[in-house]
């Protein structure tokens, strides 16, 4: 049996520059499932130029995408059924497992909406004629009615509680790696150890994922995943890497033990961490600095106490500029991810404008709050919705009505990005960037 392994990447303000330029991990995990199963599978990602294998026609061809490329993969899983009517299409991933109702289109045969693996070795198996019988948790399943019409059952929902068994295949890894970036740093390879997150923010669609169950790093695999890559950087995209005093704690000793059995790994982690952990647990920065931790991404999110408050952050914007000053001293870099929220003036724009510039951070996105489809918060707002095209939902779009005219508010958002230009780290980027479209 061949398949094809497809990541659907939207065109949108983001990739014009690609300043984080990625493998996508979750190939690499179906793809290893796929080997388990015996089944010889192709990865397809326009991002690297990874196109069809001329001459194969596959018996199922799997789709995943972000939910800025919804329509993509609507409109991709009709082609791929025009193609290769014989085939199966199955979609899944991040964006299906919240809104699978999305999906339930005639051109689409299995739907998984889950993030156990098993569901889609379920389905492959099936497929091959190895089951009789699917079970039906984590997968809607198109059946054609008698009259020709489609019928859709609908899988019940299925969570997991362990870490998944499956280490993901790095043949892709291998294969890009030498084309990722994280902005100025080069060669970056993604690992993933935990599943969801045990924070409950607002406006985030990553606690819901596996149904709000957070499943909790195991550092020893995480430190011999890291190990297995051969990359310069890696970027743990875990929602949070260390969520409390005791994971750090387990880290460092999982980092000994496999420093005394193995010699001092030397790696370079990129990782989410929270502003409370940082400062709430100083003393331990700089021995996570020794053991690995190059860079954090911390979500700010606001500068004020009554924002963080809405967004249930559950961090006090006080310690901010401490936790900033700690990330200094130790040498740990950071990238800090802000909000900006569409009712906000003037006088808000200039706030965060003086944070950024007092508190001399150089490395920062800032993001549009923007529900995300699947959340309650997008059901909430969705009669307010200034547009339904989800490449509008990628955090660079107002897609509710702006307080301020929308033009002031683009100018002001934008002209917030403009410091970084002063920023080493993005001017090297740059530099790096016209080194390559040069050559
Ligand atoms: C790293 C990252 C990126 C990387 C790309 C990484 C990649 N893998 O390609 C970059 C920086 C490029 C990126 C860009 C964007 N991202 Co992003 N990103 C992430 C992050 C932090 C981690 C994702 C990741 O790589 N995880 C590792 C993989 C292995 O885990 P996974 O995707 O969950 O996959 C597992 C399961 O879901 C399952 N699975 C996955 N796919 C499939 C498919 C099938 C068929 C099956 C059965 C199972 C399955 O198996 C995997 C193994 O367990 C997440 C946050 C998060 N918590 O996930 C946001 C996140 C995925 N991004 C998000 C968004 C919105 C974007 C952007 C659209 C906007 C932006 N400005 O960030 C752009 C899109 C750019 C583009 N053109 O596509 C949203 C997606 C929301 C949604 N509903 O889709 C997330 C959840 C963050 C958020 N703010 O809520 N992103
Ligand atoms: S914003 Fe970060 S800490 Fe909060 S729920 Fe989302 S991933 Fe977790």
């Amino acid at each position: 049996m061949k398949i094809f392994l497809k990541k659907i990447r939207s065109r949108t303000l983001f990739s014009l520059l690609d300043p984080v330029r990625v493998e996508s991990l979750e190939l690499c995990y179906l793809q290893a499932l796929s080997d388990n199963l015996s089944i010889e599978s192709f990865v397809i990602d326009d991002l690297f130029g990874l196109t069809e294998p001329q001459g194969i026609r596959p018996q199922a061809v799997v789709l995943t995408g972000y939910n800025t490329a919804e329509r993509e993969i609507l409109k991709e899983a009709e082609v791929y059924k025009k193609v290769y009517p014989e085939a199966k299409i199955i979609v899944g991933g991040l964006h299906v497992e919240l809104n699978r109702e999305s999906f339930r289109r005639h051109d689409i045969d299995f739907v998984i909406h889950s993030q156990d693996l098993s569901v889609l070795e379920n389905v492959l198996q099936f497929v091959r004629g190895d089951l009789l019988e699917l079970p039906s948790a984590g997968v809607d399943i198109r059946i054609v009615a008698e009259d020709g019409s489609d019928l859709w059952r609908e899988g019940t929902r299925s969570v997991v509680d362990t870490p998944p068994m499956i280490r993901p295949n790095r043949k892709l890894t291998s294969l890009v790696c030498d084309r990722t970036r994280y902005l100025d740093k080069k060669t970056v390879a993604l690992v993933k150890s935990r599943i969801g997150c045990p924070y409950q923010c607002d406006f985030c669609y990553c606690k819901l994922i596996n149904g709000g169950v957070h499943v909790k790093s195991d550092y020893h695999e995480l430190l011999r995943d890291v190990l297995e890559i051969r990359a310069n950087y890696h970027w743990l995209v875990d929602d949070v890497f260390l969520a409390s005093r005791q994971d750090a704690l387990d880290y460092l000793q999982a980092y000994e033990e496999l420093t005394k059995a193995e010699g001092e790994p030397r790696i370079s982690l990129i990782a989410y961490l929270r502003a409370d952990f940082i400062v709430k647990e100083r003393d331990l920065l700089g021995k996570l600095k020794a053991c690995g931790l190059d860079e954090v991404i911390v979500g700010f999110e606001a500068t004020g106490n009554c924002e963080l408050e809405e967004y249930n952050k559950q961090t006090n914007a006080l310690d901010y500029p401490k936790a900033i000053e700690l990330l200094r001293e130790h040498d740990i870099e950071l990238t800090a991810l802000f909000i900006v929220r569409p009712d906000y003036g003037l006088g808000d724009f200039s706030k965060l404008n003086r944070f950024i510039v007092s508190n001399r951070i150089d490395t920062y996105t800032i993001s549009i709050l923007t529900p995300i489809k699947g959340t309650k918060n997008y059901q909430d707002v969705s009669s307010q919705l200034v547009t339904n095209d989800p490449k509008k939902f990628d955090f660079l779009h107002l897609v509710l009505e702006p307080r301020l005219p929308r033009t002031v508010f683009y100018l002001l958002f934008y002209s917030l990005h403009l410091r970084m230009l002063k920023s080493r780290r993005i001017r090297t980027y740059l530099w790096q960037l016209l080194s390559e479209v040069k050559s």
